[in-house]
Protein backbone atom coordinates (compact mmCIF):
# COMPACT_ATOMS: atom_id res chain seq x y z
CA UNK A 1 0.00 0.00 0.00
CA UNK A 2 1.45 3.23 -1.13
CA UNK A 3 1.72 6.26 1.81
CA UNK A 4 2.68 9.48 1.38
CA UNK A 5 3.29 11.86 3.75
CA UNK A 6 1.57 15.34 3.61
CA UNK A 7 1.74 18.05 6.39
CA UNK A 8 1.29 16.21 9.19
CA UNK A 9 -1.54 13.23 7.47
CA UNK A 10 -0.94 10.19 5.87
CA UNK A 11 -2.47 9.87 2.81
CA UNK A 12 -2.73 6.11 2.04
CA UNK A 13 -3.98 5.16 -1.61
CA UNK A 14 -6.86 2.80 -1.26
CA UNK A 15 -8.04 2.00 -5.47
CA UNK A 16 -8.26 5.39 -6.85
CA UNK A 17 -9.86 8.20 -4.48
CA UNK A 18 -8.26 8.57 -0.80
CA UNK A 19 -8.20 7.79 2.78
CA UNK A 20 -6.33 10.58 5.24
CA UNK A 21 -5.59 9.00 8.25
CA UNK A 22 -5.38 12.11 11.39
CA UNK A 23 -4.08 12.00 14.72
CA UNK A 24 -6.00 14.32 16.38
CA UNK A 25 -9.88 16.25 15.84
CA UNK A 26 -7.76 19.15 15.35
CA UNK A 27 -5.94 17.61 12.43
CA UNK A 28 -9.17 15.98 10.89
CA UNK A 29 -10.62 19.73 11.03
CA UNK A 30 -7.51 21.18 8.81
CA UNK A 31 -8.46 17.84 6.30
CA UNK A 32 -12.36 18.64 6.07
CA UNK A 33 -11.35 21.81 5.16
CA UNK A 34 -9.10 21.23 2.82
CA UNK A 35 -10.95 18.33 1.11
CA UNK A 36 -14.55 19.27 1.27
CA UNK A 37 -16.33 20.06 -1.64
CA UNK A 38 -13.36 18.44 -3.94
CA UNK A 39 -14.81 16.44 -7.31
CA UNK A 40 -13.54 13.17 -5.82
CA UNK A 41 -14.34 11.24 -1.83
CA UNK A 42 -12.50 10.67 0.10
CA UNK A 43 -12.36 9.41 3.88
CA UNK A 44 -10.82 10.64 6.74
CA UNK A 45 -10.45 8.93 9.24
CA UNK A 46 -8.74 9.48 13.27
CA UNK A 47 -8.05 5.62 14.53
CA UNK A 48 -8.42 4.89 17.80
CA UNK A 49 -10.93 7.70 18.88
CA UNK A 50 -12.57 4.76 21.14
CA UNK A 51 -10.14 2.49 22.54
CA UNK A 52 -11.38 -1.65 22.27
CA UNK A 53 -12.41 -1.17 25.87
CA UNK A 54 -14.96 1.62 25.64
CA UNK A 55 -15.93 0.41 22.37
CA UNK A 56 -17.47 -2.66 23.83
CA UNK A 57 -18.71 -0.70 26.58
CA UNK A 58 -20.81 0.90 24.10
CA UNK A 59 -22.57 -1.92 22.66
CA UNK A 60 -23.00 -3.32 25.99
CA UNK A 61 -24.98 0.28 27.19
CA UNK A 62 -26.97 -0.44 24.02
CA UNK A 63 -27.66 -4.05 24.35
CA UNK A 64 -29.02 -3.62 27.40
CA UNK A 65 -31.41 -0.70 26.29
CA UNK A 66 -34.85 -0.33 25.10
CA UNK A 67 -33.87 -0.05 21.27
CA UNK A 68 -36.58 3.18 20.15
CA UNK A 69 -37.15 1.46 16.60
CA UNK A 70 -34.58 2.81 14.28
CA UNK A 71 -35.23 3.60 10.56
CA UNK A 72 -37.25 1.78 8.20
CA UNK A 73 -33.87 0.58 6.66
CA UNK A 74 -32.25 -0.20 9.86
CA UNK A 75 -33.04 -0.93 13.58
CA UNK A 76 -31.05 2.08 15.77
CA UNK A 77 -31.73 4.08 18.76
CA UNK A 78 -33.48 6.76 17.55
CA UNK A 79 -35.39 6.95 14.50
CA UNK A 80 -33.00 9.23 12.23
CA UNK A 81 -33.85 12.71 11.48
CA UNK A 82 -33.97 11.46 7.66
CA UNK A 83 -37.51 9.42 7.92
CA UNK A 84 -38.73 12.94 8.30
CA UNK A 85 -37.81 14.86 5.54
CA UNK A 86 -40.56 16.82 4.12
CA UNK A 87 -41.44 14.98 1.44
CA UNK A 88 -42.29 11.70 3.92
CA UNK A 89 -45.41 11.35 5.63
CA UNK A 90 -43.93 11.64 9.44
CA UNK A 91 -44.50 14.18 11.71
CA UNK A 92 -41.35 16.14 12.51
CA UNK A 93 -42.82 17.46 15.67
CA UNK A 94 -42.84 13.48 16.58
CA UNK A 95 -39.25 13.88 16.10
CA UNK A 96 -38.50 16.69 17.88
CA UNK A 97 -40.72 15.75 21.14
CA UNK A 98 -38.56 13.12 21.34
CA UNK A 99 -34.92 14.68 20.32
CA UNK A 100 -34.12 15.57 23.76
CA UNK A 101 -35.06 12.82 25.72
CA UNK A 102 -33.57 10.69 23.63
CA UNK A 103 -30.55 13.19 23.63
CA UNK A 104 -30.37 13.07 27.37
CA UNK A 105 -31.13 9.20 27.54
CA UNK A 106 -27.98 8.55 25.27
CA UNK A 107 -25.99 10.53 27.80
CA UNK A 108 -27.16 8.15 30.79
CA UNK A 109 -26.16 5.35 29.21
CA UNK A 110 -22.68 6.37 27.77
CA UNK A 111 -21.37 8.26 30.45
CA UNK A 112 -19.78 5.31 31.89
CA UNK A 113 -17.89 5.17 28.19
CA UNK A 114 -16.47 8.40 28.26
CA UNK A 115 -19.20 9.39 25.90
CA UNK A 116 -17.74 9.07 22.41
CA UNK A 117 -20.59 11.78 21.35
CA UNK A 118 -19.61 14.62 23.89
CA UNK A 119 -16.14 14.22 23.75
CA UNK A 120 -16.27 14.90 19.54
CA UNK A 121 -18.83 17.79 20.53
CA UNK A 122 -16.61 19.23 23.00
CA UNK A 123 -13.23 18.60 21.02
CA UNK A 124 -14.24 19.11 17.63
CA UNK A 125 -15.59 23.03 19.03
CA UNK A 126 -12.03 23.62 20.32
CA UNK A 127 -10.83 22.80 17.06
CA UNK A 128 -12.98 24.73 15.11
CA UNK A 129 -13.21 27.99 17.79
CA UNK A 130 -16.70 27.60 17.48
CA UNK A 131 -19.46 26.06 19.55
CA UNK A 132 -20.59 22.59 17.68
CA UNK A 133 -24.71 22.54 18.19
CA UNK A 134 -27.16 20.31 17.70
CA UNK A 135 -29.31 21.32 14.65
CA UNK A 136 -32.38 23.19 15.20
CA UNK A 137 -35.53 22.87 13.55
CA UNK A 138 -38.82 24.73 14.45
CA UNK A 139 -36.57 26.29 17.24
CA UNK A 140 -35.96 22.82 19.07
CA UNK A 141 -32.99 20.83 18.73
CA UNK A 142 -32.38 17.93 17.19
CA UNK A 143 -31.19 14.50 18.40
CA UNK A 144 -27.61 13.58 17.39
CA UNK A 145 -24.76 10.38 17.86
CA UNK A 146 -27.59 7.28 16.97
CA UNK A 147 -26.29 3.49 17.64
CA UNK A 148 -27.04 1.69 14.79
CA UNK A 149 -26.27 -1.92 13.43
CA UNK A 150 -26.14 -3.31 9.98
CA UNK A 151 -25.32 -6.83 8.61
CA UNK A 152 -27.43 -9.24 7.38
CA UNK A 153 -28.02 -7.14 3.83
CA UNK A 154 -26.98 -4.57 2.30
CA UNK A 155 -27.30 -1.08 2.93
CA UNK A 156 -28.46 0.38 -0.83
CA UNK A 157 -26.53 2.96 -2.61
CA UNK A 158 -27.81 6.86 -1.30
CA UNK A 159 -26.95 10.09 -0.82
CA UNK A 160 -27.35 12.30 2.06
CA UNK A 161 -28.05 16.27 1.35
CA UNK A 162 -30.17 17.67 4.27
CA UNK A 163 -30.92 20.67 1.89
CA UNK A 164 -32.64 18.49 -0.21
CA UNK A 165 -34.77 16.27 2.84
CA UNK A 166 -35.40 20.29 3.67
CA UNK A 167 -35.68 22.47 1.36
CA UNK A 168 -37.90 24.65 1.93
CA UNK A 169 -36.19 25.28 5.55
CA UNK A 170 -32.76 24.49 5.54
CA UNK A 171 -30.40 26.12 3.41
CA UNK A 172 -27.05 24.34 1.47
CA UNK A 173 -24.33 23.97 4.00
CA UNK A 174 -21.37 24.90 2.77
CA UNK A 175 -20.15 21.73 4.02
CA UNK A 176 -21.90 18.10 4.92
CA UNK A 177 -19.92 14.94 6.17
CA UNK A 178 -21.32 11.67 7.63
CA UNK A 179 -19.63 10.80 10.91
CA UNK A 180 -19.15 7.63 12.22
CA UNK A 181 -17.43 5.90 15.11
CA UNK A 182 -17.43 2.31 14.94
CA UNK A 183 -17.51 0.09 17.89
CA UNK A 184 -17.72 -2.99 15.97
CA UNK A 185 -16.45 -5.03 13.26
CA UNK A 186 -17.38 -7.50 11.37
CA UNK A 187 -14.35 -9.77 10.22
CA UNK A 188 -15.88 -10.50 6.63
CA UNK A 189 -17.83 -7.66 4.30
CA UNK A 190 -19.17 -3.96 5.85
CA UNK A 191 -17.27 -2.09 3.62
CA UNK A 192 -18.31 1.23 2.70
CA UNK A 193 -18.00 1.96 -1.00
CA UNK A 194 -18.30 5.49 -2.30
CA UNK A 195 -18.35 6.29 -5.96
CA UNK A 196 -17.86 9.83 -7.82
CA UNK A 197 -21.58 10.24 -8.70
CA UNK A 198 -23.35 13.17 -6.77
CA UNK A 199 -26.88 12.93 -8.37
CA UNK A 200 -28.57 16.00 -9.32
CA UNK A 201 -31.39 17.66 -8.07
CA UNK A 202 -34.02 15.95 -10.83
CA UNK A 203 -32.38 12.64 -10.15
CA UNK A 204 -31.85 12.72 -6.38
CA UNK A 205 -33.40 10.60 -4.12
CA UNK A 206 -32.14 9.57 -0.71
CA UNK A 207 -32.05 5.75 -0.60
CA UNK A 208 -31.88 3.42 -3.32
CA UNK A 209 -30.03 4.87 -5.71
CA UNK A 210 -29.33 2.53 -8.90
CA UNK A 211 -25.84 1.50 -8.24
CA UNK A 212 -23.50 2.79 -10.14
CA UNK A 213 -22.38 0.24 -12.73
CA UNK A 214 -18.78 1.45 -12.55
CA UNK A 215 -16.18 0.27 -9.84
CA UNK A 216 -16.45 2.40 -6.34
CA UNK A 217 -13.89 5.30 -6.16
CA UNK A 218 -12.93 4.33 -2.60
CA UNK A 219 -13.66 1.28 -0.46
CA UNK A 220 -13.20 1.19 3.16
CA UNK A 221 -13.61 -0.99 6.28
CA UNK A 222 -13.90 0.38 9.46
CA UNK A 223 -11.66 -1.14 11.98
CA UNK A 224 -13.32 -0.84 16.17
CA UNK A 225 -12.41 2.55 17.20
CA UNK A 226 -11.94 4.70 13.92
CA UNK A 227 -13.77 7.91 13.85
CA UNK A 228 -14.17 8.40 10.03
CA UNK A 229 -16.04 11.35 8.23
CA UNK A 230 -16.89 11.40 4.49
CA UNK A 231 -18.84 14.01 2.02
CA UNK A 232 -22.47 11.73 2.12
CA UNK A 233 -23.55 13.89 -1.61
CA UNK A 234 -21.54 10.93 -3.18
CA UNK A 235 -23.37 8.04 -3.64
CA UNK A 236 -22.46 5.18 -1.08
CA UNK A 237 -23.59 2.36 -0.01
CA UNK A 238 -22.59 -0.68 2.81
CA UNK A 239 -21.87 -4.57 1.76
CA UNK A 240 -23.73 -6.59 3.71
CA UNK A 241 -21.63 -8.71 6.91
CA UNK A 242 -21.00 -11.84 8.43
CA UNK A 243 -21.86 -10.28 11.70
CA UNK A 244 -23.34 -6.91 13.05
CA UNK A 245 -21.18 -3.79 12.06
CA UNK A 246 -22.09 -1.23 14.64
CA UNK A 247 -21.12 2.46 15.08
CA UNK A 248 -22.85 5.82 16.68
CA UNK A 249 -23.37 7.76 13.84
CA UNK A 250 -24.64 11.68 12.29
CA UNK A 251 -23.96 14.73 9.91
CA UNK A 252 -21.98 17.64 10.81
CA UNK A 253 -22.83 20.61 8.52
CA UNK A 254 -21.11 24.12 8.17
CA UNK A 255 -22.61 27.11 6.97
CA UNK A 256 -21.67 30.03 5.58
CA UNK A 257 -21.76 32.13 8.85
CA UNK A 258 -19.58 29.74 10.09
CA UNK A 259 -22.13 27.49 12.52
CA UNK A 260 -21.18 23.94 12.62
CA UNK A 261 -24.39 21.65 13.47
CA UNK A 262 -24.73 18.29 14.03
CA UNK A 263 -28.04 15.62 13.43
CA UNK A 264 -28.78 12.29 13.17
O1 LIG B 1 -21.65 3.03 8.15
C1 LIG B 1 -21.02 3.66 7.32
O2 LIG B 1 -19.83 3.42 7.09
C2 LIG B 1 -21.68 4.77 6.54
C3 LIG B 1 -23.11 4.86 6.83
C4 LIG B 1 -23.85 5.83 5.98
O3 LIG B 1 -24.38 5.49 4.96
C5 LIG B 1 -23.90 7.22 6.39
O4 LIG B 1 -23.35 7.56 7.46
O5 LIG B 1 -24.52 8.03 5.64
Amino acid sequence: MNVIVIDDAKVVAQTMSTVIYCDTISQLHIEMNRYSGTTTPHILVLPEFVPPITARLVQSAFASAAINGGSSIYHSSAVPLYEHREESDSCLDDYLKEASRLWLEHRRLLESCDDPIVRFMTEWTAAAGVEVQRLELAGQPCFFGQYRCFGGEDIKPHVDAIEREFPTVITRPTQQWALNISVRAPRDGGELDIWGDVPSYGEYRGYGLTRPVAEPALRYRPSVGDLYVFEPRFVHAINASSSPRCALAGFVGVWKDQSIRVWS
